[in-house]
């Protein structure tokens, strides 16, 4: 039997890589030639622990192959991306597109899941696709017995820790028929440690958004309180240990907003499909979505404390932002709320901006030129202000002591 991985990004390859790890034949689909070649040299293109040695072994084993063109499989995995448009509408051409490019090698008895963070409703649109691709085939849609059997299957694994998440991690299987969803339970028993739970296409999409939603309306929930407590002279850390005493209080950490692929995305595709009932899930949003611009408004206040103290000048001043990746201890500094607060204050700042980011050797082009990269020592040794934006542990580590400055901006509560 041969799986077929269509998408070979941060879902797709270490799906397909622990699949070929249970000696099952993959054959992984990327319309990234760089990576298909990269993958057939038994490398990685994406930065994952353990995700290298897997992929390496089961390339060399002969389990995982690579491709750009679809090939007869007996289950297909879409795992593309599915990015939101300017209006937060959600956008499946990705989908549309890996739907088309199976469709015409599809045979009876097949197996198609999709794996995509989707809108509830894309599982049946992408069997239409396939339907109208390939009339002489019957799909779960049309009732009877299908054909091809269609799954929703959403992945949930967190990033940095994915080898881990993938295989232990309990699976929402959403069948477009209960017959759909037992083919696809047998698949990820394959390898899954966790319970396959059954549902339909429909549950299973929402089930994955609102997984998403809900951390991003906690962490609203903790940003909101960062506000509030910095107007009113408390510390927020010390609060929320002191509420989190509570049996039934769990709040997450404040930050400078909300980064990475998927939490900022995903509540959207809520809102965009219930404009008006998602009114907690949509403030939510933006109270994540207006933090950095709240950070840089108290770089700013703290900036004027430091001229009317020190008698500098703007110029003279030096900001030090520290950490830049979308969380702690990753080098990933895509939707980066951290980013995006060290881009504005360099941007704005007539003096030096510098950034301390241990997970990088050069600046991303968005900073080439405004700021300059040194290092934890240098900024401690010399900035005027510093600004706290990712807790890595190599911030946790500095000792009180080593912190003399009196302006700091400290968006994660690492020198609080
Ligand atoms: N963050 C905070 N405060 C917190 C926790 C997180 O500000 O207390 C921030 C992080 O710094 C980061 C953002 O939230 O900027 C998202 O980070 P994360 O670690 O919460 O999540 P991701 O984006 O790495 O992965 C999430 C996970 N979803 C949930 O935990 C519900 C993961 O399980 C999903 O598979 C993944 O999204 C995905 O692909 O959908």
């Amino acid at each position: 039997d041969t799986i077929s991985v269509i998408g070979l990004g941060y879902i797709g390859l270490p799906t397909a890589a622990v699949f070929a790890s249970q000696k099952k034949n993959v054959v992984g689909v990327d319309i990234n030639a760089r990576a298909v070649e990269t993958i057939n040299r038994g490398a990685i293109h994406i930065v994952e622990p353990a995700l290298d040695k897997v992929v390496h072994e089961a390339v060399t084993q002969g389990y995982l192959r690579a491709t750009t063109q679809p090939e007869a499989a007996d289950a297909f995995l879409i795992a593309v991306p599915t990015p939101f448009m300017a209006d937060h509408q959600p956008d499946l051409r990705f989908v549309k597109a890996a739907a088309e490019s199976i469709a015409p090698v599809l045979k009876k008895g097949d197996l198609v899941i999709l794996e995509s963070t989707s809108p509830v409703g894309a599982t049946e649109q992408m069997a239409e696709w396939l339907a109208v691709t390939r009339p002489d085939l019957r799909f779960p849609q049309h009732g009877g017995t299908p054909d091809i059997f269609i799954a929703y299957c959403p992945e949930r694994v967190l990033p940095g820790k994915i080898m881990q998440e993938l295989i232990h991690n309990d699976r929402v299987i959403g069948g477009m028929t209960p017959a759909c969803s037992a083919q696809a339970s047998a698949l990820y028993r394959l390898f899954l440690q966790g319970e396959c739970v059954e549902t339909n296409a429909r549950t299973a999409e929402l089930c994955k958004l609102t997984e998403n939603s809900f951390r991003d309306v906690n962490i609203a929930f903790a940003n909101e309180l960062s506000l509030i407590c910095a107007d009113q002279g408390i510390n927020v850390w010390e609060l929320i240990a002191l509420a989190n005493r509570h049996p039934r209080v769990n709040i997450l950490q404040p930050g400078p907003g909300v980064g990475g692929h998927c939490i900022a995305v995903d509540p959207w595709f809520i809102v965009a499909q219930n404009p008006s009932l998602a009114r907690l899930i949509r403030t939510a949003r933006e109270v994540n979505d207006s933090k950095p611009h709240w950070v840089l408004n108290q770089v700013k206040t703290a900036l004027a404390d430091c001229l009317t103290q020190s008698g500098k000048r703007a110029d003279e001043v030096v900001i030090a932002c520290f950490g830049l990746a979308f969380k702690p201890n990753i080098d990933d500094l895509r939707e980066s709320p951290a980013m995006q607060v060290a881009q504005m204050i360099a941007e704005w700042h007539r003096g030096q901006s510098w950034v301390v980011e241990p997970h990088i050797d050069a600046l991303p082009a968005a900073l080439g030129g405004k700021a300059t990269l040194v290092s934890r020592e240098q900024a401690l040794a010399q900035a005027d202000v510093l600004v706290m934006l990712v807790d890595h542990d190599q911030f946790r580590a500095v000792e009180a002591s080593q912190v003399t400055q009196r302006w700091i901006v400290d968006t994660r509560g690492v020198w609080r």
